[in-house]
């Protein structure tokens, strides 16, 4: 028999990474009951399961930082100007203790089943131990890229060695050395862990089906100066992260590519480059919409790989061919350079994909590539893969799987038609990915908290996305993408890395800017597209809050 749900909370949020503890720091200060579930067995969510060599951030530090306490902003020190794993793991860590938040949250544990209780207007959740939480909102705080892609390789569970995935990193430190090591796929995980392998392993076999557009990041110690300049303005550089389209205090382009001379746009490719990171897709305002202009800053790329590769065939491997900026941008240190290494060998498995894991290796165009230790960068079923994992059931029982099995429909990326009271922060259908995802994770909780105060002082039991206002969005975002030439590749913004997952742009492309107007204009207009229900005579089950100290 089922154990009775405890029913002491207002919201039940899953996930104990950057954005759910941000929640329920924002919940508490705001006088609700709330409580983090979390299967991995700290905080971090992102940063506490990718510990591969070489996993860093590729937004910089200080803009990939709370903002809700200016103290905390401050007070925090960053050493690096693109901080390292281990790095914004003791920042997070440090959040949990500063601001007591690891009391309310529950390690070890995953959500397995939430199902909505249309009279109780409650989620009834249970955990993989068998617990059961009632909440009247439950927030899904469960990252973008959590669920690690583990392509179904014959003969994978025969092989010899050690088996890791770059996003299931193990905690121990792992010895590459002696050690022929394989690593499959070229994304960004894999270009951050193989330039630090190959300096330890005795060789390096890199199997890679696509090149992929990489910029550096130009790495280092962080510049004191900028630091200080940067706290003395956190106020202007937050407002102006918040008013652009990436979620980033950048400077954008604001001319075509094609509109200018073939020296002024090399020099604009060449600046960006030499300042390295993720602005080098905002150097002109053609790039996602331009086949002919994309092309320009793509084949800018290539020439600075086959400048950089020695091996003229090892580097026309390297050169991408797809659309720039429709895989995600990788930003990278050394990872072309390290083809230059004697010990690094590149793959190519785009004609002949991999056929079969043997005990002793990799199979490919008919050669067994003998090694010891396999490392899968192979990445995750990005946006959707964690959601539906969950077993999802709104009003008359339909579940998540069914109603997204043609892909996401949210609206705004925060709640779903059928799923009152269920909001996913930085969910499809949101710019989420796109952006500095710190800015739309806090914007998001902000929403979220301010809509959870507006129903308390509103009388309001629940809040639900109106299948009208989801058609539109939908239909909105599908619109914007099809502006764009940014779905033109098999990426997981796509969903297409996962086969049979529906090919759907999953992220809103219009720009952070945009969209954070629209969200803020529906509230104003008190809550467009939603649907709000009053609470009923009895206020004591379906009481929204305890106290308001907001
Ligand atoms: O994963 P990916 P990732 N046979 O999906 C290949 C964020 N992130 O973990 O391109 C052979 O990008 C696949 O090949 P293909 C960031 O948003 C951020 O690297 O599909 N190969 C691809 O090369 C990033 O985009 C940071 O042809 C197979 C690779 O595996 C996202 O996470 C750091 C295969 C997967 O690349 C995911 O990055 C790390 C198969 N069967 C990650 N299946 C920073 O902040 C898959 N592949 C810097």
């Amino acid at each position: 028999m089922k154990k009775e749900a405890k029913t002491d909370l207002d919201a039940l949020i899953v996930g104990a990474g950057v954005a759910g503890l941000f929640m329920l720091y924002r919940l508490r200060s705001r006088g609700f009951k709330a409580r983090v579930y979390e299967a991995g067995g700290d905080v971090g969510g992102t940063w506490y399961w990718n510990r591969y060599p070489g996993a860093r951030c590729d937004t910089e530090s200080v803009q990939y930082s709370y903002q809700f306490s200016e103290e905390l902003q401050q007070d925090w020190e960053w050493s690096e100007r693109y901080a390292s794993q281990p790095e914004i793991l003791r920042y997070v860590e440090h959040v949990a203790e500063r601001f007591d938040l690891r009391r309310d949250v529950v390690f070890n544990t995953r959500i397995v089943s939430a199902v909505f209780d249309e009279e109780a207007s409650r989620w009834v959740v249970e955990t993989d131990g068998g617990e059961r939480i009632s909440a009247t909102f439950c927030v899904m705080a469960t990252g973008c890229l959590s669920s690690p892609n583990f392509p179904a390789f014959e003969g994978l569970d025969g092989f010899d060695g050690p088996v890791f995935h770059t996003g299931l990193w193990p905690h121990e430190k792992v010895d590459f050395s002696g050690k022929r090591v394989g690593v499959i796929g070229t994304g960004s995980s894999a270009m951050q862990s193989i330039p630090i392998i190959a300096r330890e392993a005795d060789d390096v076999f890199v199997f890679q089906r696509t090149a992929h557009f990489a910029v550096p990041a130009h790495n280092g110690p962080i510049n004191e100066e900028r630091v200080r300049e940067v706290k003395a303005n956190y106020p202007q550089i937050r407002a102006r992260a918040k008013r652009s389209a990436t979620g980033f205090d950048q400077t954008f382009g604001e001319k075509e590519a094609l509109k200018v001379s073939e020296e002024e746009r090399e020099r604009e490719f060449e600046k960006r480059w030499a300042h390295g990171g993720l602005p080098f897709l905002s150097a002109f305002t053609d790039l996602r919409y331009s086949e002919e202009a994309n092309r320009m800053a793509g084949e800018f790329v290539r020439n600075k790989i086959r400048e950089i590769v020695k091996d003229p065939e090892t580097a026309e491997l390297l050169c991408p061919t797809t659309v720039i900026g429709c895989k995600r941008l990788c930003v990278i240190t050394e990872y072309f350079e390290a083809y230059n290494r004697p010990n690094v060998h590149l793959v190519d498995v785009s004609e002949s994909p991999i056929e079969r894991i043997t005990p002793e290796g990799v199979v490919t165009g008919g050669r067994v590539y003998d090694i010891d230790m396999l490392i899968l960068a192979t990445g995750f079923d990005a946006m959707t893969g964690t959601l539906l994992r969950i077993d999802i059931r709104g009003r008359g029982g339909r579940t998540l799987q069914d109603k997204w099995k043609e892909g996401p429909r949210t609206y705004l990326g925060l709640m779903t038609a059928g799923f009152p009271n269920m909001f996913t922060i930085t969910g499809p259908g949101s710019p989420s990915v796109l952006t500095n995802m710190q800015t739309s994770i806090d914007h998001h909780v902000e929403w979220i908290g301010a809509c959870l105060v507006y129903l308390r002082e509103n009388g309001m039991k629940s809040i639900e996305a109106s299948m009208e206002a989801e058609d539109a969005w939908v239909a909105h975002n599908n619109e914007e993408t099809a502006k764009t030439i940014r779905y033109k590749c098999t990426s997981w913004y796509l969903g297409a890395n996962i086969p049979g997952k529906p090919r759907v742009f999953m992220p809103y492309i219009a720009g952070f800017d945009v969209y954070s107007k629209k969200c803020a204009q529906i509230v104003a207009a008190g809550y467009e597209g939603f649907r709000l229900i009053p609470r009923e005579t009895d206020p004591v089950d379906t009481l929204v809050g305890h106290s308001g100290d907001s």
